[in-house]
């Protein structure tokens, strides 16, 4: 227990000689849902890691765009600031300040301390707290060292403070106004987080999305942490909502037609909005919300959109008669090439399942979602019949390039994946047959994979060396990438297949290592083997299954003592201070210069080695990264490396 609600528990307990400060039992039971929240924070915000961290910021901004849904609010300004706390400012109608009877407190004291309050206000219609980050303000309250909160409304301006989720003084009124708003400022508190560092790009990602998501409101983002950058800001505003949404997703490729098509409808109280357009990529990207929440997991709104997009595009292609009577329909599978799609649906009592709680469960949710789509295209397709014949083209187009995939997937999937036979003749695979302890290092050329063969643990860590050109499957279909050598040896040796019937019970390795050289050429081999797992292996990341191994750069002698150093600043802090002339400095220029006991003792043994979780906690700002560093469109990539090439050199999705 923090010694602050020790205090105050004993207080409330009437342990101390202060029956002034007027504790009752109510007060207990606000003390004892601060403490569970900060006893077991994961609960409520995922983590105390980055996804935690970033998991506040959300829910003080989801509970002011619970304002701009309610109609009352269309600004929300977000700031960074240098002292590492974090304030959201809204123009809604304010958290309501008079005095609650019941609680014997102010209604604002009661939302910002009791768990899940907001849901005793009714604030009615749909709410983006009471989804998945819904876990209420009073959270981050009790997870920061300090908030501070200011509320404007009722010709006044009002303020309160709090430390560890304890309110330090009352609300008081500080001045005069005729505004309305709320004003949240809070610093994480890093007894709790294990690291208190903000990533610009995923929250700016995340206020772009609710931007588009919610036409109309204006987010501001405004960094202003870097004292030679000065203030960085943001603003997101988009008239054309999730339109402008697809068009963003899509800027940059050729599109089959413009604008996306979009649609829009409601029944029993669950809205959908749709808007789709096709590109000339191979990728299907379907970016599914419900109230706002974006639900990685898919669930019954995307499987509904799907049957619906199927069905209204054969029905409207027959009629058309653009697929003839011989021609067999075309299948859901048929229609995803090149497919980039936003849904958007509000409902009320949305259920979340799934792993990470983003699977729509709602049952009913499907045919809704069904009917309102088919509906919908019937009339877009009406109205825009030009746009039929170049998605039906697309379509059969890639169920011819489906079949031939299917051929090349036989050669590379024949036979059980036990079957020593079956494996690729390079691999060199480990003794035990259990995935769960098994490691596969991929390594980038012949030599370093002969170093890490010798090298390993033979007991539970397999080598599959790489040489060669790996494909960029940003840039081609399916088929073509399978009568890739590098991919299909890949795909041999995990065992799960790719593409259709692609099955990730039948991994073989529940640890994988990408291995590549420090330079150029090895940063490159890693972004084109990140993006062949990402586009067509996602579970393998999504479950925690794919690593990046860190080899040291350099390789320092002193006397006797032999230490490695993994970046050029470790090199720098731990020479600082030693006689040059006594230390041998090594530079690895790759990681064939690396003897086997050295490659085992830096990189390999499990004890000694640095290893970094590949993980994607935001899929747009992913799928951006893939298709810039790995699209067509030269411009945007150069802008992308320029603005980021400090960070490139040490890739982490
Ligand atoms: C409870 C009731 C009402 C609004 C809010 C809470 C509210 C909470 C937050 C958190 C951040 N910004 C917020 N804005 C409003 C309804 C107030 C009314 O009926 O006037």
């Amino acid at each position: 227990m923090s010694s602050d609600i020790n205090d105050a528990m004993a207080r409330a307990n009437g342990e101390t000689a202060s029956p002034s400060a007027g504790y009752g039992a109510k007060d207990i039971q606000v003390l004892e849902g601060l403490e569970a929240v900060r006893k077991r924070p994961g609960m409520y915000i995922g983590d105390q890691g980055a996804r935690g961290l970033h998991h506040l910021v959300y829910e003080v901004v989801d509970n002011a765009i619970d304002e701009a849904l309610a109609g009352f609010c269309d600004r929300v300004d977000v700031v960074m600031h240098p002292d590492g706390s974090v304030s959201v400012h809204d123009n809604g109608r304010g958290i309501p300040t008079e005095f609650h009877e019941g609680a014997g407190k102010s209604a604002a004291e009661v939302v910002m301390t009791v768990l899940h309050a907001g849901g005793k206000f009714d604030k009615g219609a749909y709410q983006v707290s009471g989804g998945l980050h819904g876990v209420g303000v009073s959270v981050v309250n009790a997870l920061s060292e300090w908030l501070e909160l200011r509320i404007k409304r009722d010709g006044g301006e009002f303020a309160q403070r709090y430390e560890r989720g304890i309110p330090v003084t009352g609300l008081e009124r500080v001045g005069d106004s005729q505004e309305r708003g709320t004003s949240v400022r809070f610093l994480a508190d890093d007894e709790i987080f294990s690291t208190m560092e903000y990533s610009a790009d995923i929250l700016k990602g995340r206020m772009r999305e609710l931007a588009f998501l919610n036409p109309g409101v204006t987010i501001t983002f405004d960094d202003r942490r870097s004292e030679e950058e000065g203030p960085q800001v943001k603003t997101y505003h988009y008239d054309g909502g999730i339109r402008s949404f697809v068009e963003y997703l899509n800027r940059g490729k050729e599109t089959a037609f413009k604008p996306p098509l979009y649609i829009q409808g409601s029944k029993e109280s669950t809205s959908v909005e749709v808007a789709l357009q096709y590109n000339d990529t191979y990728i299907e990207r379907v970016f599914a919300f419900a109230n706002l929440i974006n639900t990685v997991e898919g669930g019954t709104h995307v499987s509904g959109f799907r049957t619906a997009l199927t069905r209204a595009i054969n029905d409207e292609a027959r009629r058309a008669k653009i697929l003839k009577e011989k021609d067999a329909n075309l299948s859901g599978d048929d229609l995803k090439e090149g497919l980039t799609v936003v849904i958007s649906i509000k409902l009320m009592e949305p259920q979340f399942e799934g792993q990470t709680k983003t699977k729509l469960g709602n049952g009913d949710v499907k045919g809704i979602v069904d009917s309102i789509v088919y509906d919908g295209m019937k009339v877009a397709l009406e109205e825009t019949p030009e746009i039929l014949k170049p998605i039906v083209d697309k379509a059969i187009k890639a169920r011819q390039a489906r079949e031939a995939a299917r051929k090349a997937r036989e050669l590379v999937q024949r036979g059980s994946p036990l079957n020593k036979l079956d494996l690729p003749g390079k691999l060199a695979d480990c003794s035990s047959r259990d995935p769960s302890e098994c490691e596969l290092y991929i390594v980038e050329g012949d030599s370093a994979g002969g170093s890490a063969k010798q090298g390993r643990d033979r007991g539970f860590q397999a080598i599959l060396p790489l040489r060669g050109k790996i494909l960029n499957v940003e840039k081609a279909r399916l088929d073509k990438i399978l009568s890739n050598d590098v991919v299909r040896t890949i795909v041999q040796a995990l065992g799960c297949g790719i593409g259709d019937g692609y099955d990730i019970s039948r991994l073989r390795y529940h640890k994988i290592f990408l291995m590549a050289d420090a330079d150029i050429d090895g940063a490159h081999i890693r972004t084109l083997l990140l993006t062949l797992f990402y586009r067509y292996m996602p579970q393998i990341i999504e479950n925690g299954h794919l690593f990046v191994a860190q080899p040291p750069l350099y390789r320092v002698q002193d006397g006797k003592n032999v230490s490695y150093c993994y970046s050029d600043k470790e090199l720098k802090d731990f020479t600082s201070g030693k006689d040059p002339k006594r230390i041998h400095i090594q530079r690895y220029k790759g990681l064939g210069e690396m003897n086997p006991g050295q490659l085992w003792e830096t990189t390999m043994d499990p004890e000694n080695r640095i290893i970094l979780k590949v993980q994607v906690d935001d899929a747009i700002l992913a799928d951006e990264l893939f298709g810039i560093l790995m699209g067509d469109a030269v411009e945007p990539r150069r802008e992308f490396i320029e603005n980021h090439a400090r960070e490139v050199r040490n890739l982490d999705i």
